[in-house]
């Protein structure tokens, strides 16, 4: 008997569900359900929550593109992925070294690896603490992916540098241990007010040149040394694990950008992420791996630059699904800090990458679920 009431009652249960069926269509996120995120995990469920709303509606007005969030590359936690998984990767880098230089009249640039760096240093005063510095970044690294795709057989997505996790044990981190499916941990003992900070001793990347730079590195005597754009300076890479600067990644300073104070609008956003001379969260990451990495202009010298340039654009990406009226804007200049002064940018400008692809205008690269050029999601 205790069986056929079982079924009853779930019957029941059942039939109540379909009679009190409400509207089953996703919804965004609410004001309240934001700022009650804890972690990034929270942030990133409710993102896509948003992001599952907006498609949704876009599906319901059959605008729907290609790209969907069920077909979306989904770049992943270097921690979360397979030992395997992150020697593909690693041996996709590092086939850039063999992949010849492109631009070879008016760069250092002395392999497809270096190519990247370059370009960064040669636009560093215009992607920086400008109105463009979110959607230059997410193309750059989009095209790096893709180059790892395209040129070097690389099957995954590009991964990201978590920073909520190991910032007080860096050498711990997956993505800084030493072992051969890391980026190598601490440089060699080299004579500043840090532990490591000379040639990278350890991990995949050991006796790979770079070649451009030090322009304007953070670390104590560690001097600039390129004047001319086509200087080369071969030379071991430098890294220095810094733990007063990935402790500065904080749950608080997250829900300041996401969910509060600086949350509103992009200017204040972008103004508190990337804030000059502070460590911020963009400028945590790249003193946190000193030596090459913290030099603003040839920090792409560290590949651990991608993973961390991954997790900045992850938070934008974050910022952006939870502040839809925000997310196709931008604010600030085409200069520095506009130390030199220069007008406001605008969606319509250009994002100048060289000879790395074309030249898309902001306006195309704020999605990216949109088919053209991006379709990727973060887990
Ligand atoms: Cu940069």
């Amino acid at each position: 008997m205790r069986f056929v009431s079982g079924v009853t009652s779930a019957l029941a249960l059942v039939s109540g569900l379909v009679m009190a069926a409400p509207n089953l269509a996703p919804r965004a996120p609410t004001t309240e359900e934001i700022q009650s995120a804890k972690s990034v995990e929270d942030f990133r469920d409710l993102a896509m929550q948003a992001l599952e709303s907006q498609q949704a509606d876009l599906q319901r007005r059959s605008e729907q593109g290609s790209c969907t969030l069920e077909n979306a590359r989904v770049r992943r936690d270097w921690e979360h992925m397979s030992k395997c998984e992150r020697k593909g990767y690693i041996k996709a880098v590092q086939c850039l070294w063999d992949l010849p230089a492109v631009d070879t009249e008016f760069s250092a640039a002395q392999n497809y690896f270096d190519e990247f760096v370059a370009i960064h240093a040669n636009v560093t005063d215009f992607v920086h603490g400008t109105a463009n510095f979110f959607t230059w970044h997410r193309y750059l690294i989009a095209l790096w992916e893709d180059t790892l795709r395209d040129q070097c057989g690389y099957k995954g997505a590009l991964p990201y540098w978590n920073w909520y996790k190991y910032q007080s044990a860096l050498h711990l981190s997956p993505v800084f241990d030493g072992s051969d499916t890391s980026f190598g941990s601490t440089g060699e003992y080299f004579p500043h007010n840090g532990k490591g900070g000379g040639c990278i001793k350890d991990g995949p990347f050991v006796g790979y040149t770079i070649n451009i730079g030090p322009i304007r590195p953070a670390m104590n005597g560690y001097e600039p040394w390129m004047k001319d754009q086509r200087d080369y300076n071969p030379r071991c890479q430098r890294r220095d694990l810094v733990h007063a600067a990935s402790e500065r990644y904080t749950v608080d300073g997250l829900y300041d950008l996401l969910a509060g104070d600086h949350s509103h609008t992009v200017e204040l956003m972008q103004n508190e992420f990337q804030a000059a001379g502070t460590l911020s969260q963009h400028g945590a990451g790249h003193y946190a791996m000193g030596g090459d990495g913290s030099d603003v202009f040839t920090s792409l010298n560290d590949p651990a630059f991608y993973l961390h340039h991954a997790m900045v654009d992850k938070l934008y990406w974050m910022w952006q699904a939870l502040h839809p009226k925000e997310a196709n804007t931008v604010a600030g200049t085409l200069t520095y800090m506009n130390i030199v002064p220069s007008r406001n940018g605008t969606v319509e400008d250009e994002l100048d990458v060289g000879i790395l692809g074309p030249h898309l205008k902001i306006k195309d690269t704020f999605n990216t679920l949109g088919g053209t050029p991006y379709c990727y999601i973060y887990e």
